[in-house]
């Protein structure tokens, strides 16, 4: 099949899992032609089956703001056009879902067809979307999708009850390339170098937004290194930073705590890791927590959205309300003090993860893709 992939390129999750989407289906002889504004941050352009089409936003000075959505329709039109695309997967559907529906209306009057497929990833739902600005539009590209996916039940859940949504919605979860994460040896010089003493590992990767609450994994650390010697490692970045770094000087934990930044692989830092801490106030899914999963890592996290559909309560990590950092720095201090049930649940991370492999969730969206074209 020749595929259209529109996402966005940056380190968030929707743009990691089409990402990974992309490449998988290359791997398996599907052209893949990438429609974004940068170069996704996992894609290797001269892979086989890999195309990049770059939407180049201008900026004429009439506009304070470029009209995005127009020259991404325009670049689908003329991508689907040229390189004979047989359908469109969007991903995050602000504004990508009513950009495919524009492009769809234009190449109909041209006498072609391009069904589109949206999927669902979280926050275009959950905390943007509902916006009345966007309300209307997000409602009318979802429904006239040719397949709309979610990836977890609660946020097809979500989207029944926040929208007047007339489309099935399949859910298709996210997925994890197990293998690539089994292999990892664990990076004994990266470890020493965060924990020169032996100290124990916590992490946390996030876009540091306030929807991820990352100043209650400041708080639950604080609670932890109390009582156990241990290192904190916060991955990623964004609007919160700064206020994390303040809260780091506050509580003098500065040097226990490692701001590592934006990373293209996480792999590394997740194989030196003993516990992962994901305190987010809504998450769809919480694909850091299955990467995390996937490396052995036990998670401490919030209950919230998808969540629950990924770690489970007391054999993979515990779940805590929103907010409960005493409740989440007790469970993180159980786990770090009993070796053997540490061990326990990091074997019981493994397992869960595996039901989310790439090989089992690929044919998922293979078969929809035959559904929609036939
Ligand atoms: O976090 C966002 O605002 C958007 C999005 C992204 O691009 O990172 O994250 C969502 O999609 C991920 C991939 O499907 C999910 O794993 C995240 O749970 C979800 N984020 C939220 O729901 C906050």
């Amino acid at each position: 099949m020749n595929i259209g992939i529109v996402c966005y390129p940056t380190f968030g999750g929707s743009g990691v899992v089409a990402t990974e989407l992309g490449i998988a289906l290359s791997k398996k002889g599907h052209k893949i032609h990438f429609i974004t504004y940068q170069l996704p941050v996992r894609l290797d352009v001269f892979s086989e089956n890999i195309f990049y089409h770059e939407v180049a936003v201008g900026d004429y000075p009439l506009f304070d703001y470029a009209p995005y959505e127009l020259i991404l329709s325009s670049r689908i039109v003329e991508v689907a056009k040229f390189e004979k695309l047989d359908l469109l997967h969007v991903h995050y559907a602000i504004p990508h879902a009513s950009a495919a529906f524009m492009a769809k209306q234009i190449l109909k009057s041209q006498g072609i067809h391009l069904p589109y497929i949206t999927t669902l990833h979280g926050t275009d739902i959950t905390l943007v979307g509902r916006d009345s600005s966007f309300e209307p539009v997000i409602t009318f590209a979802i429904n006239q999708s040719d397949a709309v996916t979610a990836v977890s039940e609660s946020l097809k859940k979500d989207t029944y009850s926040y929208f007047p949504i007339t489309k099935d919605i399949e859910v298709i979860p996210n997925f994890i390339c197990t293998e690539e994460f089994s292999k990892h040896i664990a990076d004994e010089q990266l470890r020493k170098k965060i924990a020169p003493n032996g100290e124990k590992i916590l992490t946390h990767i996030s876009n540091f937004r306030k929807v991820k609450r990352v100043d209650d994994v400041l708080h639950v650390f604080e609670r932890v290194q109390k009582l156990i010697p241990c290192k904190l490692l916060l991955v990623g970045d964004g609007p919160e930073r700064n206020q994390l770094e303040n809260l780091c000087r506050e509580n003098s934990l500065c040097d226990k705590v490692t701001f590592a930044g934006k990373l293209k692989d996480t792999e590394g830092v997740l194989s030196i890791s003993d516990l992962f801490l994901l305190t987010s106030e809504s998450e769809s899914f919480g694909l850091a927590a299955l990467e995390a999963m996937a490396a052995g890592v036990p998670v401490i996290s919030t209950n919230t959205g998808g969540i629950p559909e990924v770690n489970l309560h007391d054999k993979t990590g515990f779940m805590s309300q929103v907010g409960n950092v005493a409740e989440m720095s007790e469970n993180a201090l159980k786990l770090l003090s009993n070796p053997l049930l540490h061990q326990e649940f990091r074997n019981n991370a493994l397992k869960q993860a595996s039901v989310f492999d790439l090989h089992k969730i690929l044919p998922k969206y293979e078969s929809l893709y035959q559904k929609v074209l036939s």
